[in-house]
């Protein structure tokens, strides 16, 4: 089974991953990695602490000669930041006269008060550094490694900004074909693929920033070529559409997803929302002309592209601040204040892709499974020889 875990706080030394599960005999290039690193710390509306941290990937365990052993595969990203923070958060106790003030003032939207009340600290750094959407790096790391695995098998993941606040493309740009995707400029502002929308994204977020606020939207994420089958209708925890969807939920600032034409589809009637089915007798296959589904019907994939979208709230934490409560004198107060960012939306589209290549790799090792690389590229050959005499 595909398994990930990470550790790390936003301010502390490093981010900490490990990913097990992935067949041994797969080559992996840290520069691709590094690049996948890289687009996260993209978008415009990212705060300072982008430009003091420049993520890259050490791998310590788990490659041998550039290849996976099959082991499991550790690896650290390091925070530049944490020169700064050493005694914050330092990991040996401190002097008391080291004057490090704790966080009392909960930020609404953040990790806080929920937390402090949790875990019955009155100093919200115990939990916000945790929180903190810093912690998607790794998760973007351990995505690399999916993604080189979906590539071996010529999958191939992207994203692309739907709406930032309330500037939204024109309908013409929603459903845009993977190849436009990931033909989008990395480097452009919101990997967003109406210049127009973007230019109008740009002067929203600005206007943000200026006024203390910020902003939340839309990114919509794609899978593909991918093979029917993968996942199960069996069992409810096996359906990959409840497995996709609790991956990118879990994305820090996600507060809904929506797979294929989902919100919509509810409005609409059957024959204006289900995909007909036709058959292509040259390449012996069955094809769908629209994918209002998703590619996934049943919880099970349909040889559609995936397509799923995240919608991402506006940052907790504001310039102007919101109204809280101190944590110990119970007194109202103005909610804390730290150096953060104004949009993360494409960044989050990044997060996505990575959470959405984790989930397609796990149900497709499920579905072919092995040890090596031959041996899962066997069992492979074997189901798209079965398709194809189907
Ligand atoms: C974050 C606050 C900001 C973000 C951070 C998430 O960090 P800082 O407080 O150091 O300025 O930049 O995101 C990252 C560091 C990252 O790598 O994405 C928060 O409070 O969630």
């Amino acid at each position: 089974m595909l398994r990930f875990v990470s550790a790390g706080e936003s301010h502390g030394r490093s981010l900490t991953g490990i990913i097990e599960g992935l067949p041994a005999g797969l080559a992996v290039d840290p520069d691709f990695i590094n690049g996948e690193l890289r687009r996260r710390q993209l978008g415009f509306g990212r705060g300072r602490r982008m430009q003091i941290e420049s993520d890259r990937i050490l791998i310590t365990s788990g490659i041998r000669h550039g290849k996976t052993l099959g082991a499991p595969i550790s690896f650290h990203i390091e925070n530049r930041d944490w020169d700064q923070w050493k005694i914050p958060m330092s990991i040996e106790p401190v002097d008391e006269t080291a004057a490090i003030l704790p966080v009392t003032r909960p930020r609404p939207g953040h990790a806080d008060l929920a937390g402090a009340l949790k875990y019955g600290t009155h100093d919200a750094r115990d939990v916000l550094e945790r929180a903190s959407a810093r912690e998607t790096a790794a998760r973007v790391a351990a995505g690399s490694f999916c993604k080189l695995l979906l590539l071996h098998f010529h999958m191939r993941v992207g994203s692309h900004v739907l709406a930032v606040g309330n500037v939204q493309v024109p309908s013409a740009f929603e459903c845009i074909d993977l190849e436009k995707i990931l033909a989008l400029d990395p480097e452009s502002p919101m990997r967003c693929a109406d210049p127009e929308a973007q230019a109008r994204m740009v002067s929203l977020v600005e206007d943000a920033a200026q006024n203390g606020d910020t902003l939340g939207g839309v990114a919509e994420i794609v899978a593909g070529p991918v093979p029917p089958g993968l996942g199960s209708h069996a069992q409810w925890d096996c359906r990959l559409d409840g497995r996709l969807a609790q991956a990118l939920m879990s994305i820090p600032a996600v507060k809904a997803v929506e797979i294929g034409a989902g919100i919509a589809a509810a409005r609409r009637t059957g024959a204006a929302v289900h995909d007909e089915i036709f058959y292509d007798g040259g390449q012996r296959r069955f094809f769908h002309r629209s994918n209002h589904a998703g590619g996934l019907e049943a919880g099970i994939s349909n040889g559609s592209d995936l397509r799923a979208r995240i919608f991402v709230k506006p940052i907790p934490t504001l310039r102007v601040p919101l109204k809280s409560v101190d944590l110990i004198t119970k007194e109202p107060c103005d909610a804390a204040f730290e150096r953060s960012d104004t949009c993360v939306v494409p960044a989050a589209g990044v997060v996505g892709e990575a959470m959405m290549a984790f989930v397609v790799a796990q149900a497709f090792l499920e579905k072919f499974g092995g040890d090596s690389l031959a041996e899962l590229e066997a069992n492979y050959r074997h189901y798209q020889d079965m398709l194809t005499r189907f």
